[in-house]
């Protein structure tokens, strides 16, 4: 018997269509493989130029003048036919070339294709040029870590997500030997340019790699990539020459199918408050397109919070000829008070769940909690720079590190001079959850910047919001709303005639949901009202229809976490982030063939349609500014945020009470449907970038 089963289980093993269903290369593997993506015209042309656009003006920093001077003066240059060259600059054009490439920072979908079209054209133009891929990002650098990319393995990866052909990492080049190590590898392998596929800071890296290779005749060209879409480009008269990031498409649609899947079970199995974290770092950029997408119950964009005013209180403030100084700017109790105020809404009108989505940066936009993170930045970086050892490492445990602060605020600390944490610091900080100071001393990442991704925010808003719900349940404020057909369907064969009893039970017997008064909070209040009412005696039971009634309006709140990041950036791109990618990589090869450097590699006018894109070069030392990082300013590329003014903002404050649907209105939840890379069901561009195209 034994026997016979082994012999079947090989039969099943070497069977072909086992052997076909369970091959990790399936269908739509085959198919993103061999779709090819749409090149912008001009890519076309045999030959290309790039043209100076002095039009497109920036402000100086002086600081990048400084350190930056031999790419300083770099201005935006657009890719333009290049028929016209001469002889010797097409043979120029065509030299044979060594091009390094490398992914920094987390991954994002379509980064394959920059370097597939980097290769592409790298190959096309001369077959004996190579594309190395340095390993693991920065670090492939640094150690002269490198594979060289052929043509199979591009073919494996085309329109394909994750940064798995060469891996990523987010080691910063911030140190002279760092440097000279890059150019040392560089020099090694005799390239002619680098293109480096990172975020702000990795473009930060990028443009210093840039100044440093310039006399080396090496070129460096960056890439805009971050799922966060915090690297958008306007000139100061307000042009845009990159409206988003590549990859943020993918991953605000990749969370949006899961949302949306979420509205969809809400609404059905109604018991949940869906809480959905989404990445996006500082800037609520995901957040809002994920708003567009699903029409989520409710969405928090960070910077509308930092604006925040309590009118109310202001108004009662007045009132006593005081001033409440709290009232301006948001705080995480006004904020779970904002939340509950849509939760109770919601369930007066019989809708108690819904979906809410959460901008994992929220914190930076919470005052109380940004003082915080600002002050506990500067003491960690403070320690690093005065000590051999890291504050991490010296204070492994939540108490070792809370000692450390207790004895700034002592005066004890090893700068008895360090007053910025003082005891009132020490008091706030400790009335927070465990969890949550940890999560806010956690270790900051390599660029200094701090970790939201870590921090459980949605735990400690949820929290609050949970315990407030219940002071408003105590109070009778939080209540399911009871439809009038229910609550008649129910009555219909008692006794007692429903018009009558409404009276008692209701606040509002006219309306279609009906509310159970504030007094009656529980059965026993529920008892006393009916026998004051005469509508029972003293030694009856409560009727069961009356009963039944009170119970369905009688609110549970439960909710489910979910945080979506790590999932969305790993996604396999949209049409549109294969198209943008594919040609960001086709620009990246085009800049470097016309000799550019330390320019970012950018598709002016994607917020309109494919037939209007244009290829570009923008310059990276135009972005940059002075931030505090790890205790020192240093010039980094400025983050952008959502744009209070813009087009897609002001669209979403008109229609979010609609998608809240805290009246009697239905829900409007939108289908998004699943990330695709063709047909016709597919958007062409993000919904943000098309309503700032209006
Ligand atoms: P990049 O800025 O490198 O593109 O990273 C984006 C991101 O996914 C953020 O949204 C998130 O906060 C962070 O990376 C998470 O970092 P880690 O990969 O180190 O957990």
């Amino acid at each position: 018997m034994e026997n016979q089963s082994c012999k079947s289980l090989e039969f099943l093993l070497n069977h072909p269509k086992t052997g076909h269903v369970t091959s990790n290369v399936n269908t739509e593997t085959i198919e993103r493989r061999s779709f090819s993506p749409k090149k912008i015209k001009i890519f076309s042309s045999k030959y290309t130029n790039i043209k100076d656009c002095p039009e497109y003006k920036f402000s100086n920093n002086k600081e990048a003048e400084r350190l930056l001077p031999d790419i300083n003066n770099n201005i935006v240059q657009k890719i333009i036919p290049g028929e016209g060259k001469t002889e010797k600059a097409k043979q120029a054009f065509k030299i044979r070339r060594n091009i390094g490439v490398l992914f920094s920072g987390g991954p994002a979908p379509g980064g394959h294709n920059v370097v597939a079209g980097l290769y592409d054209e790298v190959k096309k133009y001369n077959s004996e040029s190579r594309v190395f891929g340095f390993l693991s990002g920065p670090d492939g650098l640094l150690e002269s870590k490198y594979i060289e990319i052929t043509q199979s393995l591009v073919d494996a990866y085309r329109n394909l997500g994750g940064f798995s052909m060469i891996k990523t990492g987010r080691t910063k080049i911030d140190s002279k030997n760092k440097m000279e190590l890059s150019l040392k590898t560089c020099m090694d392998l005799e390239l002619d340019a680098l293109v480096v596929i990172g975020g702000d800071d990795s473009n930060t890296n990028a443009v210093f790699l840039a100044q440093r290779f310039k006399s080396a005749g090496i070129k460096v060209i960056g890439v805009p990539k971050t799922i966060d879409g915090d690297i958008q480009v306007k000139t100061d008269d307000k042009e845009t020459l990159c409206a988003i990031s590549f990859g943020f498409h993918t991953a605000a649609r990749a969370f949006s199918q899961n949302i949306s899947n979420l509205t969809s079970d809400a609404s059905s199995d109604i018991k949940y408050w869906h809480v959905c974290k989404v990445m996006g770092r500082v800037a609520s950029h995901l957040t809002l397109e994920c708003a567009f997408q699903t029409h989520a119950n409710l969405s928090f964009i960070g910077e509308e919070l930092a604006d925040y005013t309590d009118h109310h209180r202001i108004e009662k403030a007045k009132k006593k000829g005081t001033i409440d100084y709290t009232a301006y700017g948001m705080t995480l109790r006004h904020l779970s008070r904002l939340i509950c105020d849509t939760i109770v809404r919601r369930a007066a009108n019989g809708k108690n769940f819904g979906v809410m989505i959460v901008p994992e940066g929220i914190l930076e936009f919470i005052n109380e909690i940004q003082v915080f993170i600002i002050k506990l930045n500067a003491i960690i970086a403070d320690y690093n720079l005065t000590h051999d050892i890291d504050f991490h490492t010296s204070f492994p445990t939540l108490n070792a590190k809370l000692e450390y602060l207790r004895r700034l605020t002592r005066g004890m600390g090893d700068r008895d001079k360090f007053s910025i944490w003082n005891l009132r610091d020490d008091d706030l900080f400790n009335q927070l959850p465990a969890f949550f100071r940890e999560g806010l001393l956690m270790e900051r990442d390599t660029h200094g910047n701090f970790q939201f991704s870590q921090v459980k925010t949605e735990d400690i808003i949820m929290d609050m919001v949970k315990e407030y719900l219940t002071i408003l349940k105590e109070q009778g404020k939080y209540k399911i709303g009871i439809e009038r057909s229910y609550y008649e369907s129910t009555m219909k064969n008692s006794k007692f005639i429903p018009d009558k009893i409404a009276k008692v039970l209701f606040n509002n017997p006219e309306d279609k949901y009906m509310l159970i008064k504030e007094s009656i909070i529980s059965l026993k209040t529920l008892k006393q009202v009916l026998i004051n009412t005469e509508v029972i005696n003293q030694n009856d039971n409560i009727p069961e229809p009356i009963a039944q009634i009170f119970k369905k309006s009688d609110p549970k709140f439960k909710t489910q976490i979910h945080f979506y990041g790590y999932d969305g950036r790993g996604s396999d791109p949209t049409y549109f982030d294969c198209n943008y990618t594919y040609n960001l990589g086709l620009t990246s090869f085009h800049l470097i063939a016309n000799g550019a450097t330390g320019q970012m590699a950018a598709i002016k006018n994607l917020e309109k349609k494919f037939d209007k894109w244009e290829p570009i070069g923008i310059p990276i030392t135009k972005l940059m500014r002075l931030e505090e990082r790890k205790g020192k300013l240093e010039l980094v590329i400025e983050k952008s945020l959502v744009d209070l003014d813009s087009n897609a903002f002001r669209v979403f404050k008109a229609l979010r009470d609609g998608w809240m649907a805290a009246d009697g209105n239905p829900d409007r939840y939108r289908r998004p449907g699943p990330v695709r890379f063709a047909g016709i069901a597919e958007e062409d561009r993000p919904i943000t970038l098309m309503l700032n195209s209006i």
